[in-house]
């Protein structure tokens, strides 16, 4: 079983879009338990991914074809992490933050958040402030989580919370954050509810968000 989590690994690594769905179906066929997949094959991949980028041994083009594969095998996990008994546990509208493209962070956190009951709104990349805001208001979310997987594009989280206390909407939502560059003591600064690490953390964070309110 760990090699297969090590060839679906490698099949990130190196781009393999055209093996990546016959490998995980395989794998999850043989029993090899989903979180697995998840965290020591996808992500670890992407993380491998991100040290070849930052030591220039790749670039932007890889980057993507790696994120694309990454993207097809979760489509294939995606309908087994649903537990259809599982009652709605509130709202959350979810979106990655002006000026950043980087969505398979979010995308994954928001399978686990939809295989924890929750009802997740997926407004895509590249929100604007204002397009936040008026989703709030619109929607009336539990919780508004945000995703930024760039140091120069977090900052845009501190916008939205303060344009959501100047509309007079912050009370009525909860605001959760996330993302690589983002960290316990950046959450609290900008004034959100809670920073997730991970997937599983953003669930936890998310069930406590909406038992307060
Ligand atoms: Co980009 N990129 N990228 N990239 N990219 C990073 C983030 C980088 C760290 C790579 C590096 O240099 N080592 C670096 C950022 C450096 C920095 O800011 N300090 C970087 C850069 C520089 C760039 C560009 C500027 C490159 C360029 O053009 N020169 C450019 C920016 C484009 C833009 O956004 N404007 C760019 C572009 C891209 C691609 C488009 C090619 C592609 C994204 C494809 C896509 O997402 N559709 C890409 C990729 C794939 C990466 C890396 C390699 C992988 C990201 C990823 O998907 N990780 C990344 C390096 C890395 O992170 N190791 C990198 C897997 C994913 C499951 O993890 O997103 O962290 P993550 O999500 C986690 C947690 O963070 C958390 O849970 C998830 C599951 O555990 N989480 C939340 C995320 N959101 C959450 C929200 C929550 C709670 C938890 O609540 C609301």
């Amino acid at each position: 079983m760990s090699e297969q989590i090590e060839a679906i690994k490698d099949g990130v690594i190196n781009g393999k879009h055209k093996e990546i769905e016959d490998m995980t179906k395989k794998a999850i066929s043989d029993g090899v338990d989903l979180n697995k997949i998840i965290n020591e094959a996808l992500i670890a991949g992407m993380d491998v991914i991100g040290e070849k980028f930052s030591k220039n041994e790749i670039f932007v083009p890889e980057m993507l074809v790696s994120a694309r594969t990454v993207k097809m095998a979760l489509e294939i996990i995606k309908p087994l992490l649903k537990d259809e008994e599982i009652v709605d546990r509130g709202t959350i509208l979810m979106g990655t933050v002006k000026g950043d493209m980087h969505d398979i962070g979010k995308n994954l956190v928001i399978m686990i958040l939809e295989g924890a009951g929750f009802n997740v709104i997926d407004l895509g990349v590249d929100m604007s402030v204002e397009m936040f805001t008026q989703k709030v208001e619109e929607i009336k979310p539990d919780i508004l989580g945000l995703s930024a997987l760039l140091t120069t594009t977090m900052t845009e989280m501190k916008n939205v919370i303060e344009t959501l206390e100047e509309k007079g909407l912050r009370s009525g939502v909860k605001v959760m954050v996330g993302g690589a560059p983002i960290d316990e003591k950046f959450a609290k600064e900008i004034g959100s509810d809670g920073y997730g690490k991970d997937a599983s953390e953003a669930v936890r964070l998310a069930r406590g968000c909406v038992e307060k309110k």
